[in-house]
């Protein structure tokens, strides 16, 4: 009984979960722990067993976030697979979700994971080191609904760690910062504290980063297949599923292939650039575009070496593509269009003042 308890905690089975799946008659808990295009492996109190949704869930399923993803609490059929592949009828409520815009279409959103508590947003110190792809991660896991935290990984392979670290931290505002190295006998220790009994960790970052080798070693042992990465210390996208494990220690951790783009859908930033808009409230107009605008409180920043221009070129850069997400082209355009007749207020005006200076 103690096992079943302790792996219902871990799988996150909470009272919550138990309470909601109490109104279903007839039906089981299950938390998808790894999905195969339409199956999906699912793990029950005292089972694992394969599963696809019913009918009705497709016809009901507009969306690709309509359908299960890893880390989703399910309601099943039956307990077993003994008799053929379980059925999933529902999908409950969610807590958080990590998603991001689904490769080669502008509307759709792909869930990477579901029912998280923690992000580890996974970056390498060698030639994988990217601020401003952290940033965009930041935003996304912050939007998740669940903490981020950045795990800088292959500690051993940095000969200027301080100096990585102090890069880091300038930008990782109100996150959490671990250093970490799967060579080194302590070079775990630092995440640990994150893994606690019934809280889901997902781990995110580029391919080749160590990932899952990170995990293999929460685990202890190498159940998840790794590889070299290329000269360029470009990975080989050897995970290519996302899947759940338990760690022995407590707690459940996904793994997730390493991601090539990661497209943004209308995040809110604020929290990723806090230290922007804190001084964005200080220039004299409240419409400071932060370029030449007298009394502009974020280019004295920038002169001052407060904050780095990059930062706001990357600031910048995000908010467009969040306000671009889900227009057709030639909305996309028009925007564009307008934007760089901001200060005329549109081309209209634009035309107009031509216009007008022609005449003189
Ligand atoms: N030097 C060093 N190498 C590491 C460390 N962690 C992982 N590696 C190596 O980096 C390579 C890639 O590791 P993986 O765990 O496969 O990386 P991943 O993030 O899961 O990659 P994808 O599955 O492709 O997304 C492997 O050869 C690992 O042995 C580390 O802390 N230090
Ligand atoms: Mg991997």
């Amino acid at each position: 009984m103690r096992f079943l308890e302790n792996r219902a905690i871990d799988l996150g089975f909470t009272e919550h979960y138990q309470r909601e799946a109490a109104h279903y008659q007839d039906l089981f808990l299950g938390r998808v722990i790894a999905q195969y295009k339409d199956l999906y492996k699912v793990a029950t109190l005292d089972n694992e067993l394969m599963a696809e949704i019913t009918g009705k869930l497709r016809h009901l399923s507009d969306a690709l976030s309509d359908y299960p993803a890893v880390g989703d609490f399910v309601m099943l059929d039956r307990a077993s697979d003994q008799s053929g592949n379980a059925i999933i009828h529902s999908i409950l409520p969610r807590k958080s979700v990590f998603v991001r815009k689904a490769a080669g279409t502008s509307q759709e959103v792909q869930i990477i994971a579901a029912n998280i508590d923690t992000v580890f947003i996974c970056m390498s110190l060698n030639q994988d080191f990217n601020l401003r792809r952290l940033e965009r991660y930041l935003a996304i896991a912050w939007d998740s609904g669940a903490i981020p935290v950045i795990v800088l990984t292959k500690a051993d392979l940095c000969r200027e760690l301080p100096v990585r670290l102090a890069e880091v931290e300038a930008i990782a505002i109100g996150v959490d910062v671990v250093v970490t190295s799967s060579i080194t006998e302590d070079g775990c220790k630092a995440i640990l504290t994150y893994l606690k009994s019934g809280q889901t960790v997902a781990f995110m970052g580029s391919s080749g980063v160590g990932k899952s080798t990170l995990i293999n070693r929460l685990i202890g042992a190498d159940i998840i297949a790794t590889r070299e990465i290329r000269k360029d210390d470009k990975g080989r996208h050897t995970t290519t599923v996302r899947e759940l494990f338990v760690i022995p220690s407590g707690g459940a951790v996904i793994d997730t292939p390493g991601m090539r783009e990661l497209g943004i859908e209308s995040v809110n930033l604020s929290k990723t650039f806090a230290d922007i808009d804190e001084l964005a409230a200080k220039c004299r107009f409240n419409d400071c575009r932060h370029e030449r605008e007298p009394g502009c409180a974020v280019r004295q920043a920038i002169e001052g070496g407060l904050i780095d221009e990059e930062r706001l070129i990357s600031y910048k850069k995000l908010q467009k593509e969040a306000k671009y997400e889900g227009l057709t082209s030639r909305q996309i355009e028009n925007e564009k269009i307008n934007d760089m007749f901001a200060e005329f207020d549109g081309i209209k005006n634009a035309r107009d003042y031509i216009k007008s200076r022609k005449k003189r």
